[in-house]
């Protein structure tokens, strides 16, 4: 089983923007940006960028041929060592694309993996980077060698030499990836054994999302005082970070930061990354960050929006968090139509407070209004309630105290016994 080539620092690498005649240029380029960007992230250095519309997919080679021989060309002036094409490619197209050109050509999704893979710290998230490339590899490995064996002459129905060796592969291959499922499995059922038990004593929860580079990490690091890793550069974080958070009023929360949302996104990945993002799905509350300094915020919206769909967590509490506004045109404001809604900068610190308000605000909006009465000999227990919500008011009454406090629907059903009327 081949593994996949990883561009390293420094390589040298050329970037191919593709689509059909029918998509918008501007988008094409604006894909082609990003993809650069990725590269960057992986370490690589652009050293020539191509942009080709078709009429349609060339079965061969996805590109034309006479493209394929001015990429060759680049790739000689510039020494390059990677090719990457912005868009997905079959086992033959990438086997013949190297073939033609002469160094490794990778396709989008490769790419992503490539730096999931570089960016995987944890056992989990290594595992879940190494199911996603096993994924990405089997219809490929079977495609490309589909190719060979019609090339050696062998056709349908005639069992090449090379069958046997496939069939081993794919064994392999399927082997590992139940493996590796088990495995996850094992990592989940523990991971959903801590979520129960913050679901006992009820912390209402916040999960940040938003695309990538938005900067979710800088703002889990402002809201909470902690060090996660915050970087200008794509998916710096994959493994999700909790920290507890002091919000003015309230019980204390948590808020959780987790990988990021780009558009194309492999499904594999999201595949291989359901338990991540399953945690986001716990969540009370989801805090949407947008950069609002990029000139493609809306479109950066409208994919994360797309998976909040996806993941089915439309019927959640969304606040949109306008992030980078240090660095925003000042009418880019009025661009904004979502609520609710802050603008804040995680680098200056602007607008934190009212953000931790709306989140308290929300955090109210989980809760009921009640009174509880303690009788003498188990007024004790308030203290026990005090560490749970906050006690707004406390009164004297015959025989023992009543509280007025704010209770989740967990501790509502945990304190009943206690509950007024
Ligand atoms: N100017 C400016 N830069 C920011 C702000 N928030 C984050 N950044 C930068 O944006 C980049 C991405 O931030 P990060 O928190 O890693 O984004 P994430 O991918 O969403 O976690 C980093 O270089 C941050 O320093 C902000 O409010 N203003
Ligand atoms: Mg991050």
């Amino acid at each position: 089983m081949t593994k996949t080539s990883q561009i390293r620092t420094n390589d040298r690498t050329i970037v191919v923007g593709v689509g059909l005649k029918t998509e918008s240029l501007s988008e094409i380029k604006e894909n082609l940006l990003e993809l650069e960007e990725l590269v960057a992230a992986a370490g690589g250095e652009i050293v020539g960028s191509v942009i080709q519309t078709l009429p349609q997919w060339n079965p061969a080679t996805l590109i034309g041929t006479g493209k394929v021989e001015e990429i060759k060309e680049m790739v000689l002036d510039s020494g390059a060592k990677y090719v990457v094409i912005d868009h997905q490619l079959s086992g033959v197209q990438a086997r013949n694309l190297r073939e033609s050109i002469g160094v490794q050509v990778l396709d989008r999704n490769q790419l992503i993996l490539d730096i999931f893979a570089l960016r995987a710290q944890t056992f989990e998230g290594k595992l879940q980077v190494e199911l996603a490339q096993l994924l990405d590899q089997m219809p490929r490995m079977v495609d490309a060698w589909m190719g060979s064996l019609s090339r050696q002459g062998g056709g349908i129905g005639t069992r090449g030499p090379g069958e046997s060796a496939l069939e081993n592969d794919r064994r392999r291959v399927r082997e590992r990836v139940s493996l590796i499922k088990k495995k996850l499995e094992g990592v989940r059922k523990n991971r959903a054994q801590h979520r129960s038990s913050r679901r006992r004593h009820e912390i209402p929860s916040f999960a940040l999302i938003g695309y990538t580079n938005s900067g979710k990490s800088s703002l889990l690091n402002r809201l909470t005082g902690s060090q996660v890793m915050a970087k200008n550069q794509v998916f710096a974080t994959l493994d999700p970070t909790t920290r507890k958070i002091f919000l003015p009023s309230g019980p204390p929360a948590v808020v959780t930061d987790t990988v990021g949302f780009i558009r194309k996104l492999p499904t594999q990945l999201i595949e291989a990354f359901k338990a991540t993002l399953e945690e986001s799905a716990e969540a009370d509350v989801l805090l949407h960050v947008v950069d609002i300094s990029s000139p493609n915020m809306a479109r950066q919206i409208e994919v994360v929006d797309q998976l909040i769909e996806e993941f089915k967590w439309t019927n959640k509490k969304i606040i949109h968090v306008f992030n980078k506004l240090d660095k925003a045109s000042p009418e880019k404001q009025f661009q904004v139509r979502q609520f609710p809604r802050v603008f804040v900068s995680a680098l200056t610190g602007q607008g934190l407070d009212q953000l931790k308000q709306l989140m308290a605000d929300a955090v109210n909006e989980l809760q009921t209004d009640v009174q509880l009465y303690f009788p003498r000999r188990e007024e004790y227990k308030i203290f026990d309630l005090d560490r749970e919500t906050r006690i707004l008011r406390k009164e004297a009454a015959s025989e023992g105290t009543v509280c007025y406090a704010q209770l989740t629907p967990a501790l509502l059903s945990r304190w009943k016994e206690y509950l007024v009327k």
